[in-house]
């Protein structure tokens, strides 16, 4: 899609992600549908969450003012109430054999009303909690492997799979507007939900990440717990250079999603490596960094936890922590050189 302004006709060429959807599996002979179904489920999941956080500051306003206050727990526990919708759009589709949350502990198996399916998914139903009262922006993150065990249900070993075996990932980021960026391994496509119609449309086709950028994004506030060669990398950052392409800018919204995706855009590093306090990292491996690696990668970056590829460890937990570096593959390597001392 170009940027150019709209002229009469345009409508004809609109791509919606239901019709992107079907397209893709008419190019793949002997689909059966039922992958193509679960991605229409998650953008129909999609645009429910992004209904409840649109509405969040609102029912807020009206919550105060109500003596009994009944949405006042929804709007604060906006997480928890993602999570659930997720689960409910999901669920009964046919096409999940199991899933895992951030915000459950245990694996979530498909009730034994409903169908099960081929695929698991692991999502994080509103990544950024630090953000999620304030009015900044937040998003979901989902991770979607083929089952491996032979159990109908599902179980953990279907959920606790290397990045490399997903087989699409993608986030929900609800800021100034809401985007879908999802990859199927196959480039990265975002589409922008055009509230008036309720669709995505394609608005970001085949996004690549540049191979260097001038931003870095992590959190300064760990700075003296950071260990020395990270501490370094980003003191190289900051110190100017003759040619003037450092210093680099430094970006933080505190939420992986937008931090990510406008590294994704602009260029860059995002990182948020070990520290003292978190000798395993702060992010998730299963259901933030590895699908948020497979969309760098897919884009053309490089994501790893600073030595190694993300996508390559073989998981032990669900809920497993990981350093995580991702972004312009000339960032991440020269990253990964501090962090090893070789330079
Ligand atoms: P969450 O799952 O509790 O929301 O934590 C994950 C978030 C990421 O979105 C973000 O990159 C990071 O935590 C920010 O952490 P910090 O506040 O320590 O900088
Ligand atoms: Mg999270």
């Amino acid at each position: 899609m170009s940027n150019r302004p709209y002229t009469p006709g345009d409508e004809a060429r609109i791509m919606t992600i239901q019709r992107y959807i079907a397209e893709t599996e008419r190019n793949h002979p002997g689909a059966t549908g039922e992958f193509s179904t679960l991605l229409r489920n998650l953008a129909l999941a999609a645009k429910i969450v992004s209904r409840e956080v649109r509405r969040a500051g609102l029912v807020d306003i009206l919550g105060r003012a109500s003596v009994t206050n009944v949405h006042g727990e929804d709007v604060r526990k906006l997480d928890v109430f993602a999570n659930r919708m997720i689960i409910n759009a999901m669920e009964s589709g046919g096409q999940l054999c199991v899933m895992a949350s951030e915000e459950n502990e245990s694996i979530i198996p498909i009730p034994e009303e409903f169908p099960c399916g081929h695929y698991a998914m692991l999502f994080d139903p509103l990544d950024g909690s630090s953000n999620i009262d304030v009015n900044v922006t937040i998003g979901t993150i989902f991770s979607i492997y083929r089952r491996v065990s032979t159990e109908c249900r599902g179980t953990d070993a279907d959920v606790v799979q290397p990045g490399d075996k997903q087989i699409a990932a993608g986030y929900i980021m609800y800021g100034s507007s809401t985007l879908m960026v999802f990859t199927t391994g196959n480039g990265v496509q975002g589409f922008t939900l055009d509230p008036t119609i309720g669709s995505f449309l394609l608005s970001h086709p085949d996004m690549r990440i540049p191979e260097r950028g001038r931003y870095y994004s992590t959190n300064e506030g760990n700075r003296q717990l950071w260990d020395e060669g990270f501490r370094r990398y980003i003191d190289y950052l900051q110190t100017p250079d003759p040619e003037g392409s450092r210093p680099y800018g430094a970006r933080y919204v505190g939420s992986m999603i937008a931090d990510v995706h406008r590294t994704l855009l602009y260029g860059g590093i995002f990182a948020y490596p070990s520290d003292r306090r978190n000798p395993d990292g702060k992010l998730r491996l299963m259901y933030e960094a590895n699908p948020m690696a497979f969309i760098v990668e897919q884009a053309g970056g490089r994501a790893s936890d600073g030595t190694r590829r993300l996508m390559e460890i073989t998981p032990k937990d669900v809920h497993q922590r990981v350093p995580v570096v991702m972004g312009s593959v000339n960032d991440v390597q020269e990253a990964e050189a501090f962090i090893a001392g070789t330079r």
